[in-house]
């Protein structure tokens, strides 16, 4: 058993002093405040807890940056995710695993203890199912292991290219691009079933499913395959391009967002990722259905989405927690800054980002996205007896944090601070970053330098 000792705390119940954690097979055992340290106690300066990131496609992380140079045609959404469908089409399972270690290493370092990967990369180039049809899950589960990330793992169901002229349901066959991802619902059961195989062995793992998206999936579909969730969290795409709305409403009569709302069991279970284009009627029915909005700012600003309406979304009572989608940046703080400076930037207003409990934005920005993002991965965050000893410790000496307490550290770190403000980082009771970095950053960045010269070769 390890005991773990913070300056300060930020609790379920609000800061404390002198917090004593016993750690006990991951998990916090007990924990006291106002006490102070013990000779041999691990000792940190403010306490947080790690923050879940609710949507990653891991493998893009390797095309970070290499998406940015004009087509001569009109660039947007559609012709990223062309250039995201070449690349992807090179990428062998060991590239896969060295790609995605990279980017949870990176998570890690920013303050994310646990992931939720919409892993949807099942297939060979050719669109055949490997050997094991779980091969790739499996190498996800790999690279969560070596990063010592916590996991919840959601298998992506995909079938169709799109809407299509077709009525009612999405109706063009899958293109080249997209065929590695594609399944029907009975082989899709045999990826859940090896899915589950794949991470047996890893620690506090949860496995869930993800329809990719109406434009993927149909909604009897999607009803099939919901029992092999087992219980565990559904998440989707929806709304992210006016297009898609526009198709959606062509073939179906309605938007995403209300046809989920209308035909799909959608409930605290549910995570819509990004739901940027909703009305003011969705968006008081997404508040009312209990589900999480899945949001991904720097993604959603990189890939020209939109706007999600947070103001009207809090005050209807919603979820939100946060994701780095496509990981062109991983940045848990800069996701949270982004969220609220788009919502500035547009309404013409400050302090958007609303919390009962505090007066501050950066509060209000991260215990919505503990609480959301706990919700959506199946596993709720919080520093607490019985909870995984999921923590992240910010340095009070930092420039961005010094001579502050409380609640104006977290204002810091969300809206002053640069990366090298986080000290150290457990998970499972693991110290897995130490003086901002990662005990085995040199390893894994080799590999992945390793997989980009092979994908570039
Ligand atoms: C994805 N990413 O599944 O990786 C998607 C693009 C699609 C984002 N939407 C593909 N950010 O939505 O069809
Ligand atoms: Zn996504």
């Amino acid at each position: 058993m390890a005991r773990l000792w913070f300056r300060s705390a930020l609790l379920p119940e609000g800061w404390a002093e002198g917090v004593a954690l016993d750690v006990r097979e991951g998990r916090i055992a007990a924990l006291e405040s106002g006490v102070p340290a013990r000779p041999g106690d691990e000792t940190g300066g403010i306490a947080l807890p790690g923050l879940p990131n609710l949507h990653s496609h891991a493998f893009q992380r390797a095309m970070a940056g290499l998406a940015e140079c004009r087509s001569g045609h009109e660039d947007s959404f559609w012709t990223w995710r062309e250039v995201m469908y070449r690349f992807v089409a090179r990428m062998a399972p060991e590239d896969v695993e060295a790609v995605a270690a990279q980017a949870y290493v990176e998570m890690l370092e920013a303050g994310f203890t646990r992931v939720g990967e919409f892993h949807y990369l099942h297939h060979a180039p050719d669109g055949r199912a490997y050997a094991d049809p779980a091969e790739m899950a499996g190498r996800i589960a790999a690279a969560a292991a070596e990063a010592g990330i916590g996991l919840t793992l959601l298998p992506v169901f995909y079938a169709h290219g799109g809407f299509g002229p077709g009525q009612g349901a999405p109706a063009l066959p899958p293109t080249a691009g997209q065929r590695r991802f594609v399944s029907d619902p009975e082989t899709f059961a045999a990826v859940m079933a090896g899915s589950r195989r794949a991470v047996a062995d890893l620690r506090d793992c949860v496995v869930g499913l993800a329809p990719h998206s109406l434009r993927a999936a149909t909604l009897a579909e999607i009803a099939a395959i919901l029992p092999l969730a087992e219980g565990g969290p559904v998440h989707i795409h929806a709304a992210e391009q006016l297009r898609e709305v526009e198709e959606c409403r062509a073939a179906t009569g309605a938007r995403p967002v209300e046809l989920l709302l209308d035909a799909a069991p959608v409930d605290a279970r549910w995570c819509l990722i990004h739901a940027t284009h909703v009305t003011p009627s969705e968006t008081r029915g997404l508040a009312r259905s209990g589900a999480v909005a899945g949001l991904c700012p720097i993604t959603e600003a990189n890939l020209g989405d939109g706007l999600f309406p947070l103001a009207a979304f809090q005050g209807a009572g919603g979820r939100f927690g946060i994701g780095s989608d496509s990981n062109v940046l991983i940045a848990a703080a800069e996701e949270l800054r982004l969220l609220e400076y788009g919502q500035r930037l547009a309404g013409r207003v400050r302090g958007v980002a609303t919390s009962a409990r505090s007066a501050s934005t950066g509060r209000a920005l991260i215990e919505a996205a503990l609480a959301g993002g706990g919700q959506a991965l199946g596993r709720p965050a919080g520093l607490a007896p019985g909870q995984p000893a999921d923590i992240v410790a910010l340095d009070p000496d930092h420039p961005a944090l010094a001579e502050r307490s409380g609640d104006a550290w977290l204002d810091g770190f969300v809206f002053a601070a640069r990366a090298g403000v986080i000290d150290r980082v457990w998970r499972a009771g693991a110290r897995v970053v130490a003086q901002g970095r990662h005990h085995r950053r040199e390893a894994v960045a080799a590999r992945f330098r390793a997989a980009l010269a092979r994908l570039a070769a």
